[in-house]
């Protein structure tokens, strides 16, 4: 399919240490996925559903071991260890490539190599960047069709001499004890083996799209973020566009697919991307923002009409779901969409009923569709420039601490607002679930470099941009004593963003507390909201004591840092203690 002597020579060599018996280049055509799709049916890769009420969708089970990202098995491998930094695993590049070779040596033996060239973003744009992943997976290609743009168009885009991500997947046998997720950045490469789940075999996602971008954005000066991208647009018809970071499973994609409450006729959300942002600073001076990705990997749980109706719609063809629970007429469920059916297959294939005593879906199950399919998709999807954006939302899962929303003195004051970011962690990675950690910029599991660094970038990029968007957080998560969300959240989170866009506008009043500006009560829009002004007032109260506390949490983790802790992060945490007295 191609030229370009640097494929075949890595290709040549991949091969002889995965020893394939076969190698097939994916070229994008319907007629050679079909044809996959038809060979995983026979295998028992994936099951056919339901084709009259789920048309072109597949459903994928993965091993009971292997249902989310693996943060303790996912390594940073730079020649020096101080540029991986505290908060990512390292390993010397020579011995990552010395111990993962003895993995992936004859891996593919009886096996066929599929060849998998992708773009990450959208052909022809001066922001794209091109991978080839090769894989033993005709479920990781499936899904690297729908989620990235694979294919001719890929090798196209890459020409005769083109540099790419090499990234390298082999199934092996999903040993969670051999499991690795390895990135090295100094030579654009990534190793991942012995695990089928999403996040650490779609290898244009996180490990590209972010570990491998957020590295070659330093460099190159932009930057790679895990962000959801939005067109708010007015009844006037006038669009802002709005970048929000989240950490995983806390509210991204329904954020990106939110529908206005009824009382907020008038308004449109437009969904640019739910999980991946790529900013440059464009021309006019302002920061713009494009989705690399084609698709949407999301969070079954919880995903129904009434919270994202958008999301569900996108899914009712040509998609792949992982670990849903499949029911008796071979359509799928989950918990959360609907009242549970009476009878079905569980996650782990086995047979489920409601008094099972177990989930039917797996916490993290999820979807794999088409960007183009979901109702709500922006006419700027595609544009090579992407959007410019108005503001940066912070945001994250955090049951007293984080008032509704608030917003940053200025792009300083965001950074550290970002960089200090905590949220109580999902079931989207393997560990724990519900502990509080500090999460910046939802980015902990995602930078491919030092984080005092990636601080010390985000401070320099700010210096570069004439017209930043203004910086905001939120948290949608306040509880109860009885641990009750006190905000009704999804739709009605557009009443949030209604005032942010009006503090970009310079409409919106504003108080100033020790935090930053927080919005007056009467200034947030509840119409036909079942929510009293106490209540409201409560989650926009900023508790003195809680952020004392709060920063001893952060004087801890930014400890970690030590000399690579920026001087700009040091003077704004010695303001906030100022301003806390
Ligand atoms: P990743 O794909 O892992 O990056 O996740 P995400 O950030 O896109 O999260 P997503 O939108 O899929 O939401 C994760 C879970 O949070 C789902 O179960 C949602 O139903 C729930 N959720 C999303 N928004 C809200 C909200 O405003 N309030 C409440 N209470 N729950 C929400
Ligand atoms: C996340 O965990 O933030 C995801 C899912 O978006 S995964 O692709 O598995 O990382
Ligand atoms: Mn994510």
């Amino acid at each position: 399919m191609t030229n370009n002597k640097k494929v075949l020579t890595w290709l040549d060599e991949m091969t002889k240490l995965c020893q394939p018996d076969n190698i097939v280049w994916i070229d994008g055509s319907q007629a050679q996925l079909d044809a996959l799709r038809k060979e995983s049916v026979e295998s028992g890769e994936m099951i056919e559903l339901n084709q009259e009420k789920l048309p072109g969708c597949y459903l994928h089970r993965t091993a009971e071991n292997d249902v989310a990202r693996v943060e303790n098995r996912t390594f940073i491998c730079t020649s020096k260890e101080e540029d991986a930094g505290p908060t990512n695993n390292w390993m010397a590049p020579a011995d990552a490539y010395a111990k993962l070779s003895k993995l992936y040596d004859g891996s593919m033996k009886g096996r066929t190599m599929y060849v998998i060239p992708f773009i990450m973003g959208v052909k022809g744009s001066p922001f794209s960047k091109v991978g080839i992943e090769l894989t033993d997976s005709i479920y990781v290609v499936l899904n690297m069709d729908i989620m990235t743009r694979v294919g001719k168009d890929a090798i196209e885009e890459l020409g005769e001499d083109g540099d790419f991500t090499k990234c390298l997947h082999a199934k092996k046998d999903v040993d969670p004890e051999e499991r690795y997720i390895v990135q090295f950045p100094e030579d654009n490469t990534i190793w991942s083996i012995n695990s089928a789940y999403g996040g650490n075999v779609l290898l244009g996602k996180k490990c590209l799209a972010l570990r491998i971008a957020s590295y070659l954005g330093k460099q190159e000066g932009w930057m790679a973020e895990h962000m959801l991208i939005l067109g708010l647009e007015n009844p006037q018809g006038e669009v802002h566009y709005i970048a929000a970071a989240f950490p995983s499973a806390c509210g991204k994609t329904n954020l990106a697919m939110l529908i206005p409450p009824k009382a907020l006729e008038g308004y449109k959300v437009w969904t640019v991307g739910d999980d991946i942002a790529w900013l440059r600073i464009g021309e006019d001076g302002r920061l713009w923002a494009m989705n690399p990705e084609n698709g949407f990997f999301g969070v079954a749980p919880g995903t129904s009409e009434k919270t994202n109706y958008n999301a569900l719609a996108t899914t009712k063809k040509n998609t792949i779901f992982t670990n849903v629970l499949l029911t008796d007429e071979k359509t799928v469920w989950w918990e959360g969409l609907s009242e549970a059916p009476a009878h079905g297959t569980d996650w782990l294939g086995n047979e489920w009923t409601p008094d099972s005593g177990i989930k039917g879906a797996h916490p993290n199950s999820r979807f794999t569709a088409p960007a183009r399919q979901c109702p709500c998709i922006s006419s700027e999807f595609e544009n090579k420039n992407g959007v410019p954006l108005s503001a940066i939302v912070f945001g994250g899962r955090r049951a007293k601490t984080a008032p509704l929303v608030y917003q940053s003195y200025d792009w300083n004051h965001g950074v550290f607002i970002g960089a200090t970011m905590a949220s109580e962690t999902t079931a989207a990675a393997a560990g724990a679930v519900g502990v509080v950690r500090r999460d910046p910029m939802a980015m902990l599991p995602f930078c491919g470099y030092n984080m005092g660094d990636y601080f010390a970038h985000w401070l320099e990029m700010g210096k570069k941009i004439p017209n930043p968007p203004k910086i905001f957080h939120v948290n949608w998560f306040r509880q109860d004593e009885n641990k009750k969300f006190l905000w009704p959240g999804f739709g009605d989170n557009l009443r949030v963003l209604n005032w942010i866009v009006d503090r970009c506008e310079g409409k919106a009043d504003a108080v100033e507390t020790a935090i930053g500006y927080l919005p007056k009560p009467e200034d947030i829009n509840i119409d036909a909201l079942d929510i009293d002004m106490d209540t409201l007032k409560e989650i926009l109260t900023v508790d003195k004591e809680i952020w004392k506390e709060e920063l001893k949490g952060i004087k801890e983790f930014f400890d970690k840092f030590g000399s690579k802790l920026p001087e700009g992060i040091k003077e704004q945490y010695n303001n906030l203690e100022a301003r806390l007295g």
